[in-house]
């Protein structure tokens, strides 16, 4: 078995592809299948090391999309990907991630850890895929109505300490297994930085890290501006350098050449 940390040495990058008319910044540009898989062979040509394919929203105020629907969107781009660019599923439906991974996806990115789908810990148990589990605080509807917290990075941690155990019981090997402190996903800005800033406190949980700030609306907070590269660029290698793993990116080429120079002078 090829543990998660040899699959994705540090620092490694995870494209995303959004099939999704309304995420986090990409809204839209890849609904169409044909549009999807080109950005998909585009990033991994720029050095993505696996693709992130979600057909549901998770922004703060999505609201959940159907069985149908997600399969709708996310299949067609699956087929068109199928033995050329390596796939990780975002979902959190077991029926999603089976097919999914019949169709050659290696990792289920689940941003609910396991809780939304009593089905889904068993259907990657039994295809030995890789997981990430991520925190979230609530659910994306509500979840920045006013999060709370009473330390961030060991609340977090104990999190995704409880459910790295529940799908270890439920037969996931944990070296196929990383964590997610889930930046953005019931957090403050404050919170956010706090989590990055204190990545130690869940590397000692002993699994791969992965970190998602690309685009995310925390940037914007910061700096004011309209384009997040420069910001993104800063936070995927600040988050690589607490010692990140894996880094969840819109802008593949400029994050890969960043993490290249970082990882060279570390
Ligand atoms: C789907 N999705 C959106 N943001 C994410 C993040 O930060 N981590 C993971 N694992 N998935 C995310």
């Amino acid at each position: 078995m090829i543990a998660i940390e040899q699959r994705f040495p540090r620092p490694s990058v995870m494209g995303i592809v959004n099939v999704t008319p309304d995420s986090f910044s990409d809204g839209g540009v890849n609904v169409d299948p044909d549009a999807a898989a080109a950005t998909a062979r585009r990033q991994l040509a720029e050095g993505a090391a696996i693709v992130d394919v979600g057909g549901e929203s998770t922004r703060p105020g999505a609201a959940p999309v159907s069985l149908d629907e997600e399969l709708r969107r996310v299949l067609p781009v699956l087929e068109r990907l199928q033995g050329e660019v390596p796939v990780s599923i975002d979902t959190a439906k077991a029926e999603v991630a089976r097919r999914a991974l019949a169709l050659g996806a290696e990792l289920v990115n689940d941003v609910t850890a396991l809780r939304g789908d009593p089905d889904l810990a068993g259907v990657v148990a039994d295809t030995g895929a890789y997981l990430c589990l991520m925190h979230m605080q609530g659910e994306p509807r509500t979840m920045q109505e006013d999060p709370r917290y009473d330390d961030v990075a060991a609340d977090v941690a104990r999190f995704l300490e409880e459910r790295l155990s529940f799908a270890v019981d439920a037969g996931i090997a944990e070296e196929r297994i990383a964590l997610d402190p889930g930046i953005g996903f019931g957090k403050t800005v404050e919170h956010n930085l706090e989590l990055i800033r204190r990545l130690d406190v869940l590397l000692a949980l002993g699994r791969p890290v992965l970190v998602g700030v690309s685009r995310k609306s925390s940037l914007r907070a910061l700096t004011g501006a309209d384009d997040l590269l420069p910001a993104s660029v800063a936070a995927a290698v600040a988050a690589y350098e607490r010692g990140a793993t894996i880094l969840r990116v819109h802008d593949v080429k400029e994050h890969v050449e960043a993490l290249t120079v970082a990882s060279a002078i570390a």
